[in-house]
């Protein structure tokens, strides 16, 4: 069976488009997904779009993409601060990783200043909105074609 782009949501985005929109925008992560699965199967991929508000089950999905991801996007949310656990999870995946944050973290407080990812994944895609997931799924897509 083909590997699919692991598209991987943290705590509280379940909840995208209900809070703050000023900041994350109305967009909900349903509707996020059904954008990225577009996108991707334009590109001749498959997406296996998840969500958790708990960091053993992201860490698990991690590895899940191990065996049956071609790419890993993630938006580790509030665990993007935090979270060694899936830090180390991340170093363990060998294809191209994105990290990904709807908001420009680097405009916020200091405390989303410092990401424990950024030193693990291939790129990031910051500030963009909900777009920025499309981008995500177009620059993985790039990575897999001259892998
Ligand atoms: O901008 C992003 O995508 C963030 O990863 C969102 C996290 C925050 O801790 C990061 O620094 C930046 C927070 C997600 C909170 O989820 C919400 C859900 C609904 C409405 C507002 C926020």
């Amino acid at each position: 069976m083909s590997k699919s782009i692991f598209i991987l949501n943290g705590p509280n985005l379940n909840l995208l488009g209900q809070r703050e929109p000023d900041i994350y925008g109305h967009t909900t992560l349903a509707d996020i997904e059904a954008r990225c699965i577009v996108r991707a199967a334009a590109l001749g991929h498959t997406v296996d779009f998840r969500q958790s508000n708990y960091e053993g089950a992201l860490v698990e999905f991690v590895h899940d993409a191990r065996l049956n991801g071609s790419a890993i996007i993630i938006n580790p949310a509030g665990y993007t601060f935090t979270s060694v656990a899936l830090m180390d999870a991340l170093k363990m995946f060998d294809g191209p990783k994105i990290e990904l944050h709807i908001s420009n973290v680097h405009k916020r407080e200091a405390v989303y200043h410092t990401s424990l990812m950024s030193a693990v994944v291939t790129g990031l895609v910051v500030g963009m909105g909900a777009y920025g997931y499309e981008l995500a799924v177009d620059a993985v897509a790039n990575f897999l074609a001259n892998a």
